[in-house]
């Protein structure tokens, strides 16, 4: 199985405007994320195509894998580690034929059903949520709470990665629910200090995970 990060920090413009995401993702390292995500939904593809490629240049520097969101073929351009797809993007295994079988591919979705077939398809990781109410996500679903997160990373035989609402205050319950990490935007974007967000989270995670 492919080393799965369990601190994914999601890089964001949206939720705050001083920090761009090559700077979010330089301040999130530093704090420990051990994984970075590049998720832009606005955009032509030659901009987001330059800020994944400077967002990668401070990954390799840091040598922390970058998942983009969405788009294999922006993951491809800038040598990526990985790429994360919902369940209306591309299919998983369609994503394998483009990127490398080394890539980290992740998906999430709505269903069991389809989480299953998601990792019968290849899928490297689950992302699942919103555990929690969030507002980062315009079209979000209802909180799923950290009861189906429990049979989610039960049945998914792969990474559970929890996403939406995690705050340091609720870290830990997520990770005593099963999952193998956590995504957040807010907790660490949304923050005057994100470095010392993401270090204050990754000591949440370890010491739920009692290390
Ligand atoms: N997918 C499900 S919830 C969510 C995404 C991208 C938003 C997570 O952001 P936050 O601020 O950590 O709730
Ligand atoms: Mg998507």
């Amino acid at each position: 199985m492919k080393n799965i990060g369990e601190l994914h920090v999601i890089t964001d413009t949206a939720c705050q405007t001083q920090l761009t995401h090559p700077e979010l993702a330089e301040l999130a390292i530093r704090g420990g994320a051990d994984t970075i995500q590049f998720r832009q939904k606005d955009g032509t593809t030659r901009e987001l195509v330059e800020m994944a490629q400077q967002i990668q240049t401070i990954c390799t520097q840091h040598n922390v894998p970058l998942i983009v969101n969405d788009r294999a073929d922006i993951a491809l351009a800038v040598n990526a580690k990985g790429a994360h797809f919902g369940q209306d993007d591309m299919p998983v295994d369609i994503v394998r034929k483009i990127l490398s079988p080394e890539s980290i591919i992740g998906a999430s979705a709505r269903t069991e059903e389809k989480i299953l077939k998601a990792i019968s398809e290849g899928a490297d990781y689950i992302g699942f949520g919103p555990i929690f109410q969030t507002s980062s996500k315009t079209d979000a679903e209802e909180p799923k709470g950290l009861e189906r997160l429990s049979r989610i990373s039960e049945i998914a035989k792969c990474p559970v990665i929890a996403i939406g609402g995690i705050t340091l205050q609720t870290a830990a319950s997520v990770i005593r629910a099963g999952a193998h990490g956590i995504a957040v935007i807010s907790a660490v974007c949304a923050t005057p200090d994100p470095k010392t967000a993401t270090q204050n989270l990754k000591n949440e995670i370890q010491q739920a995970k009692n290390r």
